[in-house]
């Protein structure tokens, strides 16, 4: 049985906190209304994950640069509202390891296939670090890489299943962090994807 650790100071790992049959349905109903997508960046390419976005505030980018934005700028729409399902899993793994008063304005969802890889950087387009982060990973295992506060170098590594948890908080917050290419489940062949869901107090 994998148990709740502190693999890195104030980064939480929580193994099978959730079933993600409910997530897959929610996430189903947001690409209607908020498709996913690349965005340009401002090195004159793209994101190389699709992603999108529900819940009061989006994490968008485009050549000018990162920010969160009340509006889809696909549509022009605010996001699509946050499931009071995803809120109720953001508040309840954030409290399991201490963060009580965490209320998460925006929702990030990233779609990996095979293949795809995610480079090392830092999330820094929020107000307050103070607030932590929590992600939920979904489909296709992945390997987690936390460089601490050096871009590269040597990493700890984290391997991270469907269902599986993070809680991100304190000093760990500004933390560079890379996400591995991601294969294929020799458990699951016919899984495609893998999602990530990440919520934050962006405001
Ligand atoms: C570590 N996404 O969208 S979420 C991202 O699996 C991002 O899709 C990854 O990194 C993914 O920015 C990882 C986990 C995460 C989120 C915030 C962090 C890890 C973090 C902030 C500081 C350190
Ligand atoms: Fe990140």
């Amino acid at each position: 049985l994998r148990s709740t650790t502190e693999v890195y100071p104030q980064t939480f790992l929580l193994p099978s906190f959730t079933q993600t049959k409910m997530l897959r349905q929610l996430i189903v109903t947001i690409i209607k209304q908020a498709p996913f997508r690349k965005m340009a960046t401002p090195n004159g390419h793209y994101t190389n994950i699709p992603l999108t976005n529900c819940g009061d505030w989006g994490w968008v980018s485009d050549e000018q640069g990162y920010r969160y934005s009340e509006t889809d700028p696909l549509t022009g729409h605010p996001w699509p509202t946050m499931p009071d399902y995803f809120y109720q899993l953001a508040n309840s793994a954030a409290a399991a390891v201490g963060f009580n008063n965490f209320s998460a304005d925006a929702c990030l969802i990233n779609q990996y296939k095979i293949g795809s890889k995610l480079g090392s950087h830092q999330d820094k387009n929020e107000r307050d670090f103070t607030q932590p982060i929590v992600s939920v990973s979904i489909g296709l295992p992945a390997t987690f890489q936390i460089f601490g506060h050096r871009r590269s170098g040597k990493a700890v590594e984290i391997n991270l299943y469907d269902g599986d948890v993070m809680v991100w908080g304190g000093q760990s917050r500004m933390m560079y962090h890379a996400v591995k290419t991601i294969k294929a489940n020799p458990n699951n062949p016919a899984q495609r994807y893998r999602y990530n869901i990440t919520f934050r107090s962006s405001q």
